[in-house]
């Protein structure tokens, strides 16, 4: 089963995707996800100028073999670009070899965990009021966790509010949040951590006030705090009982994360710009958070992330896997073959794409009670239609960035 083509797909339905797409010689294809939010050409680059000539000729068998020849024979290793590169290679090569042995790749893993996958949604307003029609409506579509953004008062816009205007293009279809805008150069918004760290516990409680104590909520808080802003922010929603908290600080160093850890009990959920295990070495040692947020796309497959989340299962650590729209459906679909198959998993987040990506990608997982199953196509169970994904070219966009009162660049 010798790797014959090797193909670079860039489509842009509602939002950029990159997809790498293997063919043998026997005729089996195989997809995999290299999209890097607002930096998807350096990883277009990366696969068919680097990667894609490695691989013509090369046995398509060998996942493990052709993993650590492509990160090792690099010699610059780690970083978004290279691991998403690899992990679109890895995620070919799984889907492959589950179509070779006529089985999903979650079987290949090792069988099911469990029945089903617990998926968490987005819900979000400037106001309480916006953010509750929000909590309802995917409770209506069947969701039972949900993670909660709002406005804060005095703030223009912030992080995780859906805007309607960006997305006016996609024809009635809501994203809960998708941060990057089409256009030359990024938007600019808005930040003070103090007006942020008074206003979120009101909504939490105003939240538990009005959905009760049993819904699990989440809150990501995107990199913006320092140490004890975080230790603060966690302090204070103790008593809302969140399922997690996510990137408190800025991820790089791990170190932060001890201190945070010894003020509060609210769990902890951080990773989604990780790329390899070295990146949680220190955090999953000293069990310094509760979830890894890497995604399949971001991690260098499954392969990598697999092993990620078997060191994590030895701290008690469980997965909560990255799922944004920037996760295409081929991601989404490793992260749930994954998810179903390893013992710690933990919940998965899931926002819907919209309809155009639904007809470049035939997908074949199931959405039930608030559960997601990935299917039992043979492999990953995720077609690339290339008809329709001709008809959407690459568009520029760009994820936003911070400014504080005084014009100082924040983190985002
Ligand atoms: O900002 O996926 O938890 N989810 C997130 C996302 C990220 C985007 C970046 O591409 O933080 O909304
Ligand atoms: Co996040």
């Amino acid at each position: 089963m010798i790797i014959d083509r090797a193909e670079v797909v860039v489509t842009s339905p509602d939002r950029n995707f990159v997809t790498l797409k293997l063919t043998t010689d026997d005729g089996l294809t195989g997809l995999g996800d290299a999209t890097l939010n607002g930096r998807e050409m350096a990883v277009v680059a990366y696969l068919a100028d680097h990667v894609v000539p490695l691989l013509i000729g090369r046995d398509a068998h060998r996942i493990e073999d052709t993993w650590q020849f492509l990160y090792r024979s690099a010699y610059w290793r780690r970083g978004p670009v290279t691991m998403a590169a690899i992990a679109a290679v890895d995620m070919a090569l799984w889907d492959i070899k589950g179509k070779a042995a006529g089985m999903p790749v979650y079987q290949l893993l090792g069988g099911a965990s469990r029945n089903g996958l617990l998926a968490y949604g987005h819900a979000s307003g400037k106001t309480t009021d916006e953010l509750f029609d929000s909590i309802r409506s995917h409770q209506e579509q069947g969701y039972r966790a949900i993670r909660v953004q709002t406005g804060v008062p005095g703030l223009k816009s912030i992080y995780g509010i859906a805007s309607n205007a960006t997305y006016e293009a996609m024809e009635g279809v809501r994203y809960d949040h998708e941060p990057a805008q089409r256009g030359a150069l990024p938007a600019e918004e808005d930040w003070d951590t103090r007006a942020y760290l008074r206003h979120v516990p009101t909504v939490f409680e105003a939240v538990r006030n009005e959905f009760g104590s049993e819904l699990p909520l989440l809150h990501d808080a995107h990199h913006r705090l320092t140490p004890i802003q975080a230790a603060q922010l966690g302090k204070s929603l103790e008593p809302y009982d969140l399922f997690w908290l996510e990137d408190v600080t800025p991820a790089e160093n791990q170190e932060a994360l001890r201190l945070v850890r010894q003020h509060t009990t609210t769990p902890l959920a951080i990773g989604e710009i990780f790329n390899t295990v070295w990146d949680y070495q220190q955090i999953i040692r000293e069990q310094l958070i509760d979830y890894v947020r890497s995604a399949v796309t971001h991690t260098g497959g499954i392969s990598h992330l697999k092993k990620v989340l078997d060191y994590a299962a030895q701290y008690q650590i469980k997965s909560g896997m990255h799922g944004p729209t920037d996760i295409s459906p081929v991601g989404m679909a490793a992260a749930m073959h994954l998810g179903l198959a390893i013992h710690n998993f933990g919940i998965q987040e899931y926002m819907r794409h919209g309809a155009k990506t639904d007809q470049v990608f035939q997908q074949s997982f199931t959405w039930e009670n608030g559960f997601l199953h990935p299917g039992n196509n043979p492999g990953l169970g995720v077609e690339l239609d290339l008809d329709e994904s001709g008809k959407y070219p690459y568009v520029q966009a760009y994820l936003p960035f911070n400014r504080l009162a005084d014009g100082t660049v924040h983190d985002w």
